[in-house]
């Protein structure tokens, strides 16, 4: 399998090379041993069947978290984190718009408020969330809880695989400068791609 990726890319890239010109700070040729060594295997699935996707997603993350300069280690870590503290910062709400006495904690006299404030089909999954939340089933949702509650989400949300299969883009690094710019994301797709 490793070997016939290998075979691929290299035939891929005499005929990419050939027919168009590319970045000169890209090498002319893969590290393709490197490459699938780090590359987990979903994310070589979602290169060979949805590559103009991949290109698109990779283009968003490193325009989004580095820019033109390309994207370190750091900012795929930063957009990690902001995915995870947006799913935090909306469960926490979810539930905080029930503190009706702003004491940080939220009681089922509270909830019952809300639930019945709401519209009929949020009503179900608020009650779960207010359960679910509850880790100690005291019918208080303390702040402890919330918090606990909202990263409990945020880590479903956006799994220490995914976060994984994010920080692999950094495979596309083919210069080894520390950054993976959309032309280097470009030419590994091409590589993959069945036409190249
Ligand atoms: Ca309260
Ligand atoms: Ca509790």
């Amino acid at each position: 399998m490793r070997i016939f990726w290998s075979i691929v890319i290299w035939i891929g890239l005499g005929l990419g090379a050939s027919a168009q010109s590319v970045d000169e700070k890209v090498p002319p040729l893969l590290d393709t041993s490197h490459l699938l060594e780090n590359l987990p295997e979903r994310t070589l699935k979602q290169l060979q069947q949805k590559p103009e996707k991949f290109l698109e997603d990779a283009a968003i993350l490193i325009m989004g978290f580095g820019g033109e300069a390309g994207i370190d280690l750091a900012g795929i870590n930063a957009s990690i984190n902001l995915d995870r503290a947006w799913v935090r910062a909306r469960e926490m709400r979810r539930l905080m718009v029930a503190d009706l006495d702003n004491d940080y904690a939220i009681k089922a006299a509270e909830i019952r408020v809300l639930i019945a404030a709401e519209r009929a089909g949020k009503r179900g999954l608020l009650l779960l969330a207010f359960q679910a939340a509850d880790q100690n089933g005291d019918a208080v949702v303390t702040q402890a809880e919330l918090r606990h509650h909202a990263q409990t989400r945020a880590m479903a949300a956006l799994s220490v695989e995914e976060a994984q299969r994010a920080r692999a883009l950094m495979a596309f690094d083919l210069n080894s400068d520390g950054r993976v710019q959309i032309a280097e994301v470009a030419r590994v797709v091409e590589a993959f791609s069945p036409e190249a």
